[in-house]
């Protein structure tokens, strides 16, 4: 009788995500994990398309299969006998049936342990959109919300000699999360990064961060040390290349110091790395770093003292096979893209990419300007989404803070003018300015096009100015683009963070017909003769390096794809406007560019 009442409420139960809100994972939960004991549960994993959410409906997880007095309860699932998926993976890619699936799918699988007495084991789980709910041996651990940043649970408690996982991901758009519904790219849906097991020691290095200070010596390394408690005790950092081996003192679970070193500094040209190593009591964590600084000083951007200009190009994280789930050989197909453009600078667009991203950046050389998914039009009055969407930058900063070729934080992208958003990214700024000091802050904003010039309330809050604007384009009147210019005197570096046009590969016209190769060539050498004699503008990363999936572009060039790219989607295929970018990126830049012949 009790059982039946049971199962008629979780039938009638509406709100039954309540009871999963709590034990969220959340940037404050992070550790640092370079050079951990970890195992890896990438793999086979069982799996079920569960659209009705019956798995935390029903609770599955507690794996009741009979009732008290012994009879066999009929249950909806057969954990071991579903299908396999190997994860990571975004489960689009996987299988022309879950192209465009969105909503839950549970993915389960055992796995032994086996943990010292004085261990705790963590599950760390790379990312996984949007949402992921966990549960081990019958108890729930948490939830994680935001799409690409990762989840952390201390599992120690439930564990035993053989333990079911059970991950419930659920990937629905909804209007008030970070990004909202409406975007401009494709839900991906799935665990497509990581998960490991992560083993520390009871006490542990939560949190280890390490940067030259930005004071124009560069001369000086700070570290700043997290334990897990309140602890007092002593920590070495060691950089042996440059013959560092220092004590960092630790009190209530904290430690600062700052180092007299005068290492090779990194830069795009000599993307130089020294090991470095941090202990303290029986823990360790090593990592693999380079010291560089980047400054704003008037309208310049400052990498190491000297002007640079940001030769860029964005990218959104995807590959035709993978989806979002890029393997590291393509991530590196990406960064030489970049570089065979004559590139040192990427906008990786609009959310966290994989942290192997900014690590292979930092090996071979690019500059970054990393994302959140504050897109078009957030519920930006909605204080829950405002703590979403600062989690969110909380976690990129703190996963990525040691990494040189990291130098812009962006908290946003288009997005109107309004005073409820002004707050709202203002906030976010000076939270991303108050966790990092070693960066620069900015914005992809929006143009004023009735007043005819850069002008966006937020700009006051960012070190440099991203501006979007499709002149030839969205905005089909090309001289609007240097009045527009011309009309404005920013403060401020200005970054162009998008132009564009849309081209099929192998369409043909003339430059004023749309889609075609030869309208986006156009587009591009209008553009770059405007752009390069502005002396204010310090940077661009046009829209974008190769195309990629979006469900809002059905027109017969697009077939669901946004066609911006300088490449195909594929990646096989170079556009004309793929080397007039080329030919200005590889001029010395300042130059004007004579792109007509
Ligand atoms: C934009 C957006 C970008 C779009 C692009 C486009 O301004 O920032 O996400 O994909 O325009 O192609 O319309």
């Amino acid at each position: 009788m009790e059982k039946t009442k049971k199962y008629v409420s979780d039938i009638h139960l509406e709100d039954y995500t309540e009871q999963y809100e709590s034990k969220q994972s959340t940037a404050d939960d992070m550790i640092f994990t370079g050079g951990r004991k970890c195992e890896s549960l990438n793999g086979s994993w069982n799996y079920a398309v569960d659209q009705y959410d019956t798995c935390i409906r029903q609770k599955w997880f507690k794996e009741i299969y009979s009732d008290s007095h012994g009879f066999s309860l009929p249950v909806d699932y057969s954990f071991d006998k579903w299908p396999l998926m190997e994860l990571p993976a975004c489960w689009n890619t996987v299988d022309q049936m879950y192209l465009l699936y969105e909503g839950s799918m549970v993915f389960t699988r055992t796995f032994t342990c086996e943990r010292k007495e004085n261990e705790e084991v963590y599950l760390r789980i790379g990312a996984a959109n949007y949402l992921i709910r966990v549960f081990i041996n019958g108890e729930y651990m948490g939830m994680h919300r935001g799409g690409s940043t990762p989840a952390f649970f201390n599992i120690t408690s439930v564990l035993k000699e053989t333990n079911r996982v059970i991950l419930q991901v659920d990937s629905t758009r909804r209007p008030e999360q970070v990004p909202t519904e409406n975007t401009d790219w494709f839900n991906y849906g799935g665990v497509y990064r990581d998960i490991e097991l992560i083993y520390v020691p009871k006490i542990f290095i939560k949190d280890f961060r390490i940067a030259l200070i930005p004071d124009g010596t560069f001369e000086s390394i700070e570290i700043n040390v997290e334990m897990s408690s309140e602890t007092d005790a002593k920590a070495v950092i060691s950089i042996p290349e440059l013959n560092i081996k220092d004590e960092v003192s630790i009190t209530k679970g904290k430690g600062y110091l700052r180092i007299k070193a005068n290492p090779l500094l990194w830069s795009p040209d000599n993307p130089k790395l020294y090991d470095v190593e941090l202990s303290c009591l029986d823990d360790m964590v090593t990592d693999r770093v380079g010291f560089r600084e980047i400054k704003v000083n008037g309208r310049e951007i400052l990498l190491n003292g000297n002007p640079v200009f940001l030769k860029g190009i964005s990218c959104h994280e995807e590959s035709v096979p993978h989806g979002k789930a890029l393997s590291d050989d393509e991530r590196i197909q990406n960064i030489k893209l970049v570089k065979e453009l004559g590139g040192n600078f990427m906008r990786i667009a609009h959310y966290p990419h994989h942290e192997n991203m900014a690590k292979l950046a930092d090996e071979l050389g690019i500059l970054l300007w990393e994302e959140i998914p504050v897109y078009w039009a957030i519920r930006f009055t909605r204080e829950k989404t405002y703590l979403d969407a600062e989690n969110q930058l909380k976690e990129l900063i703190n996963r990525d803070y040691n990494r040189a070729s990291v130098i812009i934080w962006s908290v946003g992208n288009e997005n109107a003018d309004s005073d409820e958003r002004l707050n709202f990214m203002k906030s976010l700024a000076d939270c991303a300015h108050e966790k990092d000091k070693t960066r620069l802050v900015s914005a992809a904003c929006l143009v004023d096009f009735g007043e005819n010039r850069i002008a966006d309330r937020l700009e006051a809050s960012l070190d440099v100015i991203g501006i979007n604007e499709y002149c030839g384009w969205y905005t089909p009147d090309f001289s609007i683009l240097p009045k527009l210019l011309n009309n404005s005197n920013p403060d401020k570096p200005v970054i162009i963070t998008e132009f564009g046009a849309d081209a099929m590969k192998g369409y043909h016209g003339g430059p004023e017909d749309k889609g075609t190769e030869e309208c986006q060539e156009e587009v591009y050498k209008q553009q770059i003769e405007v752009i390069s004699k502005i002396d204010y503008i310090k940077g661009m990363t046009p829209w974008i390096l190769y195309d990629f999936r979006c469900p809002r572009r059905t027109s017969n060039i697009q077939g669901y794809y946004n066609r911006k790219g300088l490449l195909s989607e594929d990646k096989t295929y170079r556009k004309p406007a793929f080397y007039v970018l080329q030919k200005f990126y590889k001029q010395s830049v300042g130059a004007d560019v004579e792109l007509n012949q």
